[in-house]
Parts: structure tokens; sequence; C-alpha cells
């Protein structure tokens, strides 16, 4: 009782803080950043259960992490995780107690369960990466419309929750079943807005890997990250990670709507990619992340001392095969050399990696580049699609020794 007079208030004070970004009031802006792109000028806001963030857009919140955040450590902490969102209805309310997650469709046994419910199904935990198929959007050239983003709309997270599987079990999926469908309590403002669902094929929902969390970092889930309920869907990118999911509907068809079959679809080949300005002929819908890596603890711009040891570190992932190897250049790839990889969290988590580089008075371009298990590389020139999605070229800084 004490835990839902809580989050009722909880939510009151987002309704209201929210509310008065809709209406223009003052805002708790603490400052501002330029992201490294025309047009980067991004304020810094502050909203519920969150630092300050990088808006880039404020109905629907669309939050960016500062990429400082990354070199706190493999897991992001839930107040600076990034936040996407589509529609302007975005729940303001939830009555815990009353919430259901509804089931139904090609089932034997339509469910309406409770999070009391779902908590009471055998829990599973994954530290899993989650991220935009926009992330890095801002970086393409030539530039791409949408949402402008910097490397900030990712993050890492340990979920708990129950696997999707199960819950599918309980219902007792049909023979004739080919995807699920996945609804959220997020509404469009405008009628001919389309709903935000999106659907996973019948096998991908049941690998035992997909999940339903109502944990994150060992808390609830961050109200904008999908307070109570949110789909996770380790190594796929962020699009398939329904927030507030409160419907499950599993189908004998393809879910051809707006966001399945017009948006989040990549160029059909096997580097999703087409020449700079043209556009695919055939798609897809997007899938696994490809592999990226970054160096956290030092910024394009920085100076470092000469001819000292100077720590580099930073984080890689992929897909799900998990990362084999990270090198670093200082000579803009011409050389490379190997790091030492942190703590292994798992296949689908951020791994940290770090050494050291002794740099010469100078100007240099500081590089890193990740290797999967599965042999997969970061390659050097950008792989361009007219959606800015799956950025993972080796991205370069420039620093100076002094
Ligand atoms: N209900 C709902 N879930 C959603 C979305 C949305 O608009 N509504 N956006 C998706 C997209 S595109 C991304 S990248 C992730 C972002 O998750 P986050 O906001 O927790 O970081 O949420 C996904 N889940
Ligand atoms: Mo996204």
């Amino acid at each position: 009782m004490l835990d839902r007079r809580h989050i009722i208030k909880g939510a009151g004070g987002l309704a209201v803080a929210l509310a008065g970004a809709h209406l223009g009031a003052q805002r708790a802006v603490a400052d501002s950043v330029t992201l490294p792109f025309d047009n980067g000028e991004r304020p810094l806001v502050t909203y519920p259960q969150k630092r300050p963030l990088i808006q880039l857009t404020e109905r629907p919140p669309q939050l960016e992490t500062p990429f400082a955040v990354f070199d706190e450590g493999a897991i992001t902490p839930n107040d600076a995780f990034f936040v996407r969102y589509h529609l302007g209805g975005i729940p303001l309310e939830i009555d815990t107690d009353a919430f259901r997650l509804e089931v139904g469709g090609k089932v034997n046994l339509p469910l309406s369960l409770s999070l009391q419910d779902i908590k009471a199904m055998a829990p599973k935990e994954i530290v899993a990466v989650n991220q935009c198929s926009g992330n890095s959007r801002g970086l393409f050239n030539p530039r791409v419309g949408g949402g402008q983003l910097a490397n900030g709309a990712m993050g890492n997270a340990r979920w708990v929750g129950v696997s999707l599987k199960s819950v599918l079990d309980k219902a007792g999926v049909r023979p004739e079943a080919k995807q699920v469908v996945f609804d959220g309590l997020d509404r469009p403002v405008m009628p001919e807005t389309p709903d935000f669902t999106k659907a996973l094929d019948i096998d991908h929902a049941r690998d035992g890997e997909a999940m339903l969390a109502w944990s994150m970092n060992g808390t609830d889930l961050p109200w904008l990250n999908g307070y109570p309920l949110r789909l996770v869907v380790p190594g796929y990118y962020g699009t398939y990670w329904v927030k507030h999911v409160n419907k499950i509907t599993v189908i004998d068809g393809v879910l051809e709507n707006f966001w399945m079959k017009t948006a989040y679809r990549i160029p059909d080949n096997s580097c999703a990619c087409v020449a700079p300005g043209t556009k695919p002929d055939k798609t897809v819908p997007i899938g696994r992340f490809n592999v990226r890596s970054f160096i956290t603890n030092i910024q394009g711009g920085d100076t470092v001392r000469a001819n000292t040891d100077t720590p580099l570190r930073g984080i890689a992932f992929d897909g799900g095969r998990g990362i084999k190897e990270v090198f670093i250049s200082s000579d803009g790839g011409k050389t490379w050399s190997g790091t030492e990889l942190g703590e292994d969290l798992g296949k689908y988590s951020y791994r940290t990696w770090h050494t050291n580089v002794k740099l010469p008075a100078g100007s240099y371009d500081l590089l890193v580049r990740a290797t999967s298990r599965s042999g997969e590389v970061q390659p050097m020139e950008q792989r361009w699609n007219p959606s800015g999605y799956m950025r993972n070229v080796v991205e370069s800084i420039h620093v100076q020794a002094a």
C-alpha cells in the first residue's frame, strides 16, 4: 500500500513537471551543450528522476545522455539513461494496482496479468545495452533527416523481469502464430498519427532472451524509461524495447503498420548502406546492433601531457556475440595497439577497456576500433543510409599533446 501511494505521488509530480513543459513554462534549464555538428546547441534539462540531460525535443521528451557519463563505468545510471518517445501522449499517471498486462490474439488462454502476477513468475536478470537506431545520426556526412543525435542515445543496464517466452507459454501460443505485437500506454495526440506498436517474429519472442522487465539497475524502471513494465530485446535496437507495455497480441500475419513497414527499415544488403544521397531499392526491418567502441575519458579538443603515460579508456559492445578485442591508434589508423578488457558482464553488455598512450608533443587523431567474437570489425569508412541508422564507423578524436 505504501508503495502504491508513493508511486501515485511520484506520478502526480511528474504530471505537473511535464504539463509545465507542454505549456512552455520555466524549465529547470541547468546549462547547455554544443554537440559536434552544425546546429548542435542543446539545452541541458532536468526531468523527474533524471539528472540534467541533453534535450532534443520537449514534447515528446527526447533526452540524450551527456557523453561523459559513459566514463563512470559499464553501467549507465538510471538518472542519466537516455529517453526516446514518438508520441506526445505519454502516460502521466499509472495506478500500479490496477495495471494489467493483457495477452491475447492467437493464444489458447488470453491472460490479464497484474504486476504482482508477473513478479511471482521466475525472474531473470540480464545486463544489456539499449541503443536507439538513430544514435549518432547527427554525425553522418552528408547529413540526414531525423533527430540529430550525437553518441548519447544508448545506455547499458541490469534488467530484471520475466522471459517473454514464459508469459507466452502461459497463454499457450497457437500453431498459426507468426508475430507478437507489443503496445504501451502512450498514445498519439493527433488522430492521424499511428499508435506506436512493434512486432517480433514468434521464434524471436520465444527465444528465452527477450523479456518483460520491471527493474533497472536494482530499482523500479524510471518513469520515462517505461515504468512499470517494458520489453527488453537483448542485442536489438531500442525501437523494439516497447515501454509501459500493457498489451501483447499474437498474430498469424506480419504487422504492417507505419512503425514496422515505413519507419525503422534499413537497406536489405550486408552493409545496410547505400551510396550517400541515394535510396535503397529494398529494405528490411532493422535488427541487431553492429559492433561499436568509444573513448570515454578524453574528448575531441582536449590536451594531454606530452611524453607521459596517459590513461585511455572506454566502452565497446555489439549485437550479442561479445567483444573480442579493442585496438587504439594514435596515427589516424596506420598502426594499432591492443588494450585490456574490463570485467565481462555478459555478451549484451558494454565491455570496458583501458590502456596507456605516451605521445610526443604534437597533434593526434585518436581512434578506437572493436572486433566482436564473430570477427565483425568496425569499418574505417562510414556506411551511409538515408535514415541515419546503425552508425558504427571508427570515430576519431583530435587531441593535442603538450
Ligand atoms: N511505448 C513506447 N515505447 C518505446 C518507444 C515509444 O515511443 N513508445 N520508443 C522506442 C525507441 S525508438 C527507443 S530507442 C527506446 C528508448 O528507450 P528509453 O527511452 O528507455 O531509453 O524505447 C522504445 N520504446
Ligand atoms: Mo529509437
